[in-house]
């Protein structure tokens, strides 16, 4: 079929076209369809069936421009196609952390889904401060799994080599290098700035030659080293949850890079809450320390069980391929300390990047919620230099916080758990 870019007018005539739609939603003259319009690059429509709100799903369309920006920034919609093989090799490897796919089509660049409505995105319920009893046991499986078994310490050579050629994201792999790499620390016209931030606060990331030399550094090993499948847009906004159960969705940026990315991703956006929650809890009238501390609590948890996770899939696939490099007196005792090197590294990269990813929700064209959204811009100003400070520190001195409870002392040491940033108290 050819691509037309769909509307909500037109969904329907698209659907009677795919079988799996009747089964999913049943009547398909008897649909409530809504797109809903809050993404930055994709259309996403809601659709349900007006007479039984269980027959439901969400239909998601690439179009060829950068949404966010609009038809002037044209962005291939062949970027499903990476969506809808990296959905599949997540259900695969963990089918109780994505949404089910009923229909996929790489011609309409798009893919009809479970509709995860019971299940509100992670960033805006933590705003509202919501906790999440299994947030770091999910996510850490999530990482753990599809970053473990996508590398070539699990699969055989020619398979990775194939997975890395399929998955040549050219495209979106250059919105992550200019967005998340690269605008943000220079005088970029996408960036966008709080106006309350002085050109001190900006300076200080834009004028600082250390800081340039790792964060190059750092752009370098997200272009150069095809170690895992990554999600590649794993913050809080691409995870949907309730109290029991975490989804994570939207992986059209996946592609072949360096382990540590996605953890950075996660960690580098619930750092961003942490910070945000000096006011945000202030507004809903709590004392700040018993959320912040939570988060905390999270940011520590997903690396720890994460680190034990990878290790013992690790452990079991070498116990069980008997490699013959390793098979002399000794060399369990080797592969055990090899194992530990690459996970001490993959922290490495994961606490640099993430310093990347605070500045760049902060400096840069996409921001997130948990700040953005603060309206007094004074508490916002105060909020975000913190974040920046947190992520300068992070791309400088990474190798130095070997562990991720001196990483979660860093945050503290900027802003204690029990600091408020009130309306009122902001400078
Ligand atoms: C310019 S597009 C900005 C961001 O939206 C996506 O969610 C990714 O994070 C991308 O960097
Ligand atoms: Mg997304």
């Amino acid at each position: 079929m050819e691509y037309k870019q769909l509307t909500e007018d037109s969904v329907v005539d698209y659907l009677k076209s795919v079988p799996a739609a009747k089964e999913v939603l049943g009547d398909l003259d008897n649909l409530d369809i809504r797109e809903i319009g809050d993404g930055n690059l994709n259309f996403v429509y809601f659709i349900t069936n007006k007479s039984d709100p269980t027959q439901t799903a969400v239909l998601k369309q690439a179009v060829p421009f950068l949404r966010i920006v609009g038809k002037d920034w044209p962005l291939p919609k062949e970027r499903m196609t990476f969506e809808i093989m990296a959905l599949e090799n997540e259900s695969d490897l963990t089918p109780e952390h994505v949404p089910e796919i009923f229909h996929s089509s790489h011609d309409m660049s798009l893919v009809l889904m479970q509709n995860l409505k019971d299940y509100p995105v992670l960033r805006g319920q933590m705003n509202e401060g919501k906790y999440f009893p299994n947030l770091a046991e999910h996510v850490s499986t999530f990482l753990a799994k599809n970053l473990f078994y996508t590398s070539d310490w699990y699969l055989d050579h020619r398979t990775k080599k194939e997975m890395v050629k399929k998955f040549i994201n050219i495209d979106l792999c250059k919105i992550t290098e200019d967005f998340i790499f690269t605008h943000p620390f220079c005088k970029s016209d996408t960036n966008a700035y709080n106006e309350r931030l002085t050109e001190k606060d900006i300076n200080f990331i834009h004028e600082d030659d250390e800081l340039k030399i790792h964060q190059a550094e750092l752009k370098y090993k997200f272009m150069n080293n095809a170690e895992a499948l990554l999600h590649g847009d794993l913050h809080t906004g691409s995870i949907m949850a309730d109290a029991e159960k975490t989804y994570v969705i939207d992986p059209e940026f996946a592609f072949f890079g360096p382990a540590g990315f996605d953890v950075a991703l996660f960690i580098g956006n619930m750092f961003l809450a942490y910070f945000a929650h000096a006011h945000r809890q202030t507004l809903l009238g709590n004392d700040p320390s018993e959320y912040r501390t939570w988060i905390l609590d999270q940011i520590r948890e997903t690396w720890n069980k994460f680190e034990v996770k990878f290790e013992s899939y690790w452990k079991e696939h070498f116990e069980a391929e008997k490699d013959l490099f390793w098979d002399y007196p000794g060399g369990e005792k080797a592969h055990a300390e090899y194992r530990r090197r690459n996970i001490a590294r993959i922290f490495d990269d994961a606490m640099g990047i993430a310093g990347s990813v605070m500045i760049r929700r902060i400096l840069g064209l996409a921001k997130v919620s948990d700040i953005a959204d603060i309206e007094d811009l004074d508490a916002r100003a105060e909020v975000e230099r913190m974040g920046l400070r947190m992520g300068r520190e992070l791309i400088i001195n990474h190798t130095k916080y070997t562990t991720i409870e001196a990483v979660a002392d860093l945050a503290t040491g900027i802003s204690p758990a029990d600091q408020a940033v009130p309306a009122s108290s902001a400078t």
